[in-house]
């Protein structure tokens, strides 16, 4: 499958059990993704980078409370609890993770705009460079596990859809956070940009 990249998303210890912003089962996932790991022309790391100051952090925000909803210039903004900051243990992949991908891309470093999608920023235009990179190593499909489901899976997954890709989700190697109702809505999303979620 030389054509074909796997995709792991964030599955970084503040999503995991004990984290900052735990998802539930989050470290269930590790080595099932291991194993996929050896199938693939190309395999990418994602993880979620952000700086102490960044806008995505309810404490950032004077009395805002976590999980309510601001309007920021590119959109409605989720306000999460502090997580992945950068270069904290939080940050880190979970330890069992295997690190021999041939690409870690970080996302969510700028102040301003978080990222969910491995591709854009929430801002939907700012690339993060990854479309090119799997471009140019010549690939054309995609499989995609991590977390979350409904954050940063689905909005890869739909971007890369978007992109001309062929997207696959592998469901059963995904947690979601759902919050109200996000989970419903990622899968509608996905499956209607074209994703295959097996
Ligand atoms: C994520 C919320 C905030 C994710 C990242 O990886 O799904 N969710 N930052
Ligand atoms: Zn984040």
């Amino acid at each position: 499958m030389t054509d074909t990249a796997l995709i792991v998303i964030d599955v970084q210890n503040d999503f995991c059990p004990g984290g900052a912003l735990e998802v539930a089962g989050g470290d269930e996932i590790v080595p099932g993704i291991n194993a996929l790991m050896e199938d693939f022309g190309a395999v990418v790391l994602t993880q979620d980078w952000h700086p102490a100051d960044h806008s995505s952090f309810a404490d950032n925000h004077d009395g805002a409370a976590e999980y309510s909803v601001i309007e920021m210039p590119y959109g409605p903004q989720v306000l999460w609890p502090r997580h992945c900051v950068q270069g904290g243990a939080g940050a880190a992949f979970h330890a069992d993770l295997r690190r021999d991908a041939d690409l870690i891309l970080r996302k969510g470093f700028r102040r301003w705009v978080d990222s969910y999608s491995a591709f854009f920023e929430n801002d939907r235009q700012t690339p993060t460079g990854l479309e090119g990179y799997l471009r140019t190593r010549g690939i054309l499909k995609l499989v995609m596990a991590g977390l979350a489901t409904d954050f940063c899976v689905a909005h890869s997954a739909i971007d890369a859809a978007r992109l001309g890709f062929e997207v696959e989700v592998r469901e059963a190697l995904c947690r979601a956070i759902d919050l109200d109702g996000s989970l419903a809505r990622a899968g509608a999303g996905m499956r209607a940009a074209g994703v295959r979620v097996t």
